[in-house]
């Protein structure tokens, strides 16, 4: 191999396409002259009884197509008046519940969907919409979790105390290690409710071929094969007659993963019957009120600690909102019961939490999924044992981290994907050095004192963390080498602006030895790659890289069988150099690839050394098999690869802060991130990835939060109110240093990063403004106005 890529800062090939505006997105999808719109009737009532829906004189509208509510979908299709299907299921989900792809009888959250039209363009499907009239009667909702654990209303009437499952997860007896602890400190810590913003909303666009029965669904999504089960199963299709294509997509960050959403099944169910192509891609408001939220918890912590700080016991209880429906079972609150623990030995440690219903739009994963609010426990209890001892915070952590010789280290709980939570490689006490040195930890009190001699006011943060990333069950790849000696590479998971038609080229080309640009990879279409998983969970790099490693292989193996073949030469002895095979120390010996996809091919052809081209028997002559017996014709590999467990990647921030001591305004002064995902691809996407990473993380520690009023309204629903932070919020520079603990779970040994930049914003910007200000943040996010009031009372009431 001449080639190598892998680890290397290659420019993403995709971005070409992307400055020069060429991107296609769903609603760029030009599914044929005719196309109808569609648009929803959504809920203005978070809780209500939905007693009539009146669309009698909806049709008589010009245009309009179609207008369905729950009745009309009983009469359509039998599966789609049944509830959604749950997407995780877990067993001590002892109350889960779906909503109806329209509502059956019931709202239970402004925004919830209850009628469906469809009509010759989107301005007359929303005329339509403002024409359809409901009677409801109103129930009294329930909003925030204080009033779904007060439980004075029910969210959903069988549901007693809107509890939907108690949980619960120790090693060792926390409660017995905390009561012989010397020192025990307890904390409430609370995480508001956000959600992620990305550039596209939802989407899908669906066209039915009557003349092969065979539907065609575009869908701005993170699982495509997700939606072609859904679609399927609800339609009463056989999976083989629907197709799902992935275009460019928007931004994910979780909300796009398939549970599925009623539009995505609405939509294809159009096209079936309406006979034409049918588009819906949701609005701004929309997205805020009826796609999905997370990371609204609050939590108790007890700990138990010795004279340095060395954890002896950890007690937690949190309760997590997951809104009104639960698709997604407990996924987020597992997450963060078991990561909170960070790359820490708890010493005993007992976690218990309680997933409530309340009448707000349902949760889904978020980037980070948990861990944000379970590194902001941990972050903060550990910044709280500092002050306690008066102790360097940093010191505080070093002592309680899980050491390099310590791996696979086993925590005794059960991760999110049923197995044992062990963590696989880490070196903590290095990522912490590199992090100290890279933000002035040390030096940092003589800035302070320089800092405060001219008024001004700063303080410094650290938060770890530890992921879980590239969690399976599987995921796909098929490589081919064509007669042109290009290489295609499908893998079935989709792609948001990760950079992975980049990433997993570099892979493709440095085992088949062929320059980058001659691969093209294709994801998220079903027709290419029928079975995948999706992308979430940073699982792309371990997942679909491995499977394209592995499938990239099996094809270099044939290529040299038949190379060796037809050089008269050893496979051994053969090398791979800028799409050419040769005899190494003999390169007048070789053979094109585009050459030996040829000589794959059944017709048998046979290999000219004078020309190097493939020439074709003729007739009568037997010739020699140009494969191997036991090969197939055609020069492709396809595996899977599906992991023992997940691989831990693991991170570590620091940002230095200044606040205003009149505005309470928050500056970021520096901010720096060690990072260890294993070997990495393409440093450029994963500083890339961390850079956004920290963006979002910013909007969610000092801007971003869901502001519902009591009656379950969002009040923020626009980008009007709902704060996102600019590039003139976010730090201008951010310091990366990688370090690289490779995986020994699967062959790159790579580990994944998407998600990481975001993690340990809200801890660390809690610590640092913390420290800025001499008392200690509990609950973020944290605007100047709520810092100010925070700082009136610690002076009526210091700390
Ligand atoms: N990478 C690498 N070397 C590694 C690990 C990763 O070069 N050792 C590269 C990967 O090849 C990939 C990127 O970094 O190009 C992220 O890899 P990975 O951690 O596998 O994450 P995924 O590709 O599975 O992406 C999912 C992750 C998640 S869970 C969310 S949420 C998120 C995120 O990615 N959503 C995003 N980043 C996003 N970035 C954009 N632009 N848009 C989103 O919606």
């Amino acid at each position: 191999m001449t080639t190598k890529l892998f680890g290397t800062r290659v420019q993403r090939v995709e971005d070409q396409r992307f400055l020069r505006g060429q991107g296609r997105y769903v609603d760029d999808i030009d599914a044929g002259p005719h196309t109808l719109h569609a648009a929803v009737l959504r809920s203005p009532h978070a809780h209500a009884k939905v007693l009539e829906v009146h669309v009698d004189d909806v049709l008589d509208l010009e245009g309009v197509h179609a207008v369905w509510t729950y009745e009309d979908l009983a009469d359509l299709s039998a599966p789609m008046a049944d509830p959604l299907p749950l997407l995780i299921p877990h067993p001590t989900l002892t109350h889960a519940r779906t909503q109806y792809a329209l509502a059956n009888g019931e709202v239970n959250y402004v925004g919830e969907a209850i009628a469906f039209v469809v009509a010759d363009d989107r301005y007359v499907a929303e005329d339509a919409v403002g024409r359809i009239r409901v009677d409801y009667e109103v129930l009294p909702p329930v909003v925030g979790i204080e009033a779904a654990r007060s439980a004075t209303a029910l969210v959903h009437e069988d549901v007693p105390g809107n509890v939907g499952a108690r949980m619960e997860q120790s090693n060792g007896d926390a409660p017995a290690a905390i009561a012989g602890a010397p020192h025990v400190l307890t904390l409430d810590l609370t995480v508001e409710r956000s959600a992620c913003q990305p550039m596209e909303g939802r989407g899908t666009v669906a066209r039915w071929d009557r003349d092969i029965d065979r539907l065609t669904v575009w869908s701005s999504t993170q699982t495509s094969t997700g939606v072609r089960a859904a679609i399927a199963v609800k339609l009463g299709l056989d999976l083989g007659q629907v197709d799902v294509v992935t275009p460019d997509v928007g931004g994910g960050f979780g909300v796009k993963i398939n549970h599925p959403w009623p539009e995505e099944l609405l939509v294809p169910l159009a096209a079936r019957l309406l006979g034409r192509p049918v588009k819906f891609v949701e609005d701004r408001r929309e997205h805020f009120i009826s796609s999905a939220h997370e990371r609204g918890q609050v939590h108790h912590v007890e700990v138990g600690f010795d004279d340095d700080g060395r954890l002896l016991g950890l007690d937690v209880e949190f309760w997590h909102d997951h809104g009104a429906y639960t698709p997604y079972g407990l996924i987020v609150p597992i997450i963060t019961s078991t990561q909170l623990l960070g790359p820490y030995k708890p010493g005993a440690y007992r976690v218990r939490f309680e997933s409530l219903f309340t009448n707000t739009v349902m949760v889904t994963p978020y980037r980070g999924a948990g861990r944000p609010q379970g590194c902001f426990v941990m972050e903060r209890t550990m910044d709280a044992i500092a002050a306690y001892l008066g102790k360097d915070r940093a010191d505080v952590r070093a002592l309680n981290f899980i050491q390099p010789d310590e791996f696979p280290y086993d925590q005794g709980l059960i991760f999110q994907d049923g197995r044992a939570l062990e963590y696989d490689s880490g070196d903590y006490p290095a990522s912490l050095e590199k992090l100290k040195a890279l933000v002035g930890w040390e030096e940092f009190p003589a800035f302070k004192a320089e800092m405060a001699a001219q008024g001004r006011q700063v303080g410094i943060g650290l938060a770890c963390y530890v992921e879980g990333t590239g969690v399976g069950p599987y995921e796909g790849a098929h490589v081919h080498i064509e007669t042109t000696g290009k290489v295609k590479v499908a893998t079935g998971l989709t792609t948001q602006g990760q950079g992975h038609a980049t990433v997993f080229a570099q892979i493709a080309a440095d085992v088949l030895g062929v320059p980058l640009a001659d691969v093209q990879v294709v994801t998220g279409d079903t027709r290419r790659m029928p079975y995948a998983v999706g992308t979430f969970a940073s699982r792309a790099a371990v997942m679909s890289g491995s499977a394209i490693h592995l499938a990239a292989t099996r094809a270099r193996e044939k290529v040299l069988r038949i190379a060796a073949d037809a050089l008269e030469a050893s496979e051994d002895d053969l090398e791979i150099t800028d799409g050419v095979v040769s005899v190494k120390g003999a390169p007048a010996s070789s053979i094109a690839l585009g050459t030996i996809a040829v000589l794959s091919n059944p017709l048998r052809y046979a290999f000219d050394e004078q020309s190097k081209m493939a020439t074709q028997f003729s007739v009568g002559d037997p010739g020699k098999p140009p494969v191997a017996e036991d090969d197939e014709p055609g020069l492709e590999g396809k595996d899977f690869y599906s992991p023992e467990r997940a691989t831990f990647a693991s991170g570590m921030h620091a940002v230095i802060v200044e606040t205003d001591p009149l505005t309470a305004e928050i500056k970021i002064l520096k901010y720096a991130v060690v990072h260890d995902c294993g070997h990495l691809i393409n440093p450029m996407i994963v500083e890339g990835q961390i850079h956004g990473g920290v963006a979002q993380g910013v909007g969610g520690a000092l801007y971003e939060r869901m502001a519902y009023d009591e009656s379950g309204q969002l009040l923020n629903a626009s980008f009007m109110d709902f704060l996102m932070p600019y590039v003139t919020e976010v730090p201008t520079s951010i310091d990366i240093d990688h370090l690289e603990t490779p995986s020994p779970l699967n062959p790159l040994g790579i580990k994944g990063a998407g998600e990481a930049g975001v993690i340990p914003s809200a801890a660390v910007f809690a610590a640092a403004i913390s420290d800025a200000e001499g008392f200690s943040i509990t609950s973020m996010p944290i605007s100047p106005s709520e810092l100010f009031a925070l700082r009136r009372l610690h002076q009526e009431e210091p700390s």
